[in-house]
């Protein structure tokens, strides 16, 4: 994520980004799920895709609000505005703790009051002067039942994330093959995590989303591995138009669901990974093998890496090949 570094002083000072700026409405919304998010996590046949992915893409949704108050500040006062979701370099959670809409909990993520840990943020910056509100405290106390939950120990001390360990930046935004020392922790999570986020405490307060668009599809709350891993781009694409998940494309997604197969602890699944160890994605074909050394008898995965490494043209992929081999002598598999 250098994109965060190259613009770090825009970020630090909402002025930098914009001089005219003298003041910034921060807006939540709540995307409250309606069952329990974490549920789908003990069905190894099934993935689970994080809430906010269940739906519609919130930038969208929340943009077309944004812009709605907007014109209503600037048609009442005379004043500019310009409108902020996650695109630009805004802090969109410090500024809505000062704005007084939650805090930042221990999993640094904005909590509300009265929604718990489910609201998106979004920023409208004006050239109006307005009255500030004023800021949250801090309501974790002693919890620490976020930090605790994390499957790969994300958190190096509470209020501070370690984002390459972190699952949803490993699904969403990493680009190369997962570290294979993260990919057994992953569970069957292909798009994002939510377990921080589920277990506050503060969600007892938490509401279900009112906006249509942001209730879970009822084929994006726990689909089945195997039909994720059959599809081909075109239907990458139909199946999940409109959804968050589209942006990160085809290619990282079936990694992220081969990990999840991998996990799965089910042989019949290595039926799901086998084609795609002819995918035209290399990226595809290493985490196909990863896959296959977990799930097939350790015969027949030698077997079948003695048929395929010479033919396998790239770099990345034969060192897969090699690792899941030299893991199989040091008795990783069955
Ligand atoms: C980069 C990013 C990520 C990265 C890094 C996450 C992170 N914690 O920074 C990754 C990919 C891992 C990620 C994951 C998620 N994200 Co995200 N992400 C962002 C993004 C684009 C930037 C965040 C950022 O600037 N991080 C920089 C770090 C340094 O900040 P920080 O650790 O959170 O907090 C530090 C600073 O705030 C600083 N600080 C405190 N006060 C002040 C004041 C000033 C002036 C300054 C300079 C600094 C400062 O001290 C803190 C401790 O070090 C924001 C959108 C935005 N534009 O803000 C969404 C955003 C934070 N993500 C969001 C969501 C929903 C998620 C996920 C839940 C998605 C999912 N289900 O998988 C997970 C949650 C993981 C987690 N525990 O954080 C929401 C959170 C909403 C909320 N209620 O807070 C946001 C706000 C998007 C949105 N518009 O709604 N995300
Ligand atoms: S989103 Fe998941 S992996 Fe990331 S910090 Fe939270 S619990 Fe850990
Ligand atoms: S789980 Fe506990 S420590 Fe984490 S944000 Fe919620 S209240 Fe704070």
């Amino acid at each position: 994520m250098a994109w965060m570094a190259d613009r770090a002083d825009e970020r630090a000072d909402p002025v930098r980004l914009w001089p005219q700026v003298r003041s910034i409405l921060l807006l939540g919304m709540n995307y409250g799920p309606a069952q329990d998010p974490l549920a789908s996590l003990a069905r190894p046949e099934r993935a689970t895709i994080s809430v906010y992915a269940r739906n519609r893409d919130y930038h969208d949704i929340i943009k077309g609000k944004l812009k709605q108050v907007a014109s209503l500040l600037a048609s009442a006062g005379g004043a500019d505005v310009k409108v902020f979701v996650d695109t630009a370099p805004v802090m969109e959670k410090p500024l809505a703790a000062a704005a007084g809409l939650g805090w930042q909990g221990k999993h640094t993520v904005l909590v509300s009051r009265a929604f718990g840990s489910w609201l998106f943020l979004g920023a409208i910056f004006t050239t109006a002067d307005l009255p500030a509100d004023a800021p949250e405290r801090d309501r974790c106390g002693s919890c620490r039942r976020c930090l605790d939950i994390c499957p790969t120990a994300a958190f190096p001390e509470p209020y501070v994330l370690d984002a390459r360990r972190c699952i949803s930046y490993l699904t969403i935004e990493h680009k190369g093959p997962i570290p294979r020392d993260l990919r057994p922790l992953m569970g069957n999570r292909v798009f994002g995590c939510d377990d921080c986020l589920a277990v506050c405490p503060w969600n007892k307060f938490a509401q279900q989303a009112r906006e249509v668009r942001l209730a879970a599809r009822p084929d994006l709350t726990a689909p089945s591995l195997a039909a994720l891993a059959r599809l081909d781009d075109a239907a990458f694409r139909q199946f999940f138009a409109g959804s968050p998940v589209k942006r990160t494309g085809r290619e990282r997604f079936i990694r992220n669901v081969l990990v999840a197969i991998g996990n799965s602890g089910l042989p019949s699944l290595a039926q799901a990974a086998l084609p795609l160890l002819d995918d035209p994605s290399a990226l595809v074909r290493g985490a196909a093998v990863w896959a296959l050394s977990r799930l097939l008898p350790r015969g027949e995965f030698t077997a079948l890496a003695a048929r395929r490494i010479d033919g396998e043209e790239d770099a990345a992929v034969r060192e897969e090949w090699q690792q899941a081999l030299q893991e199989s002598v040091g008795g990783g598999l069955a």
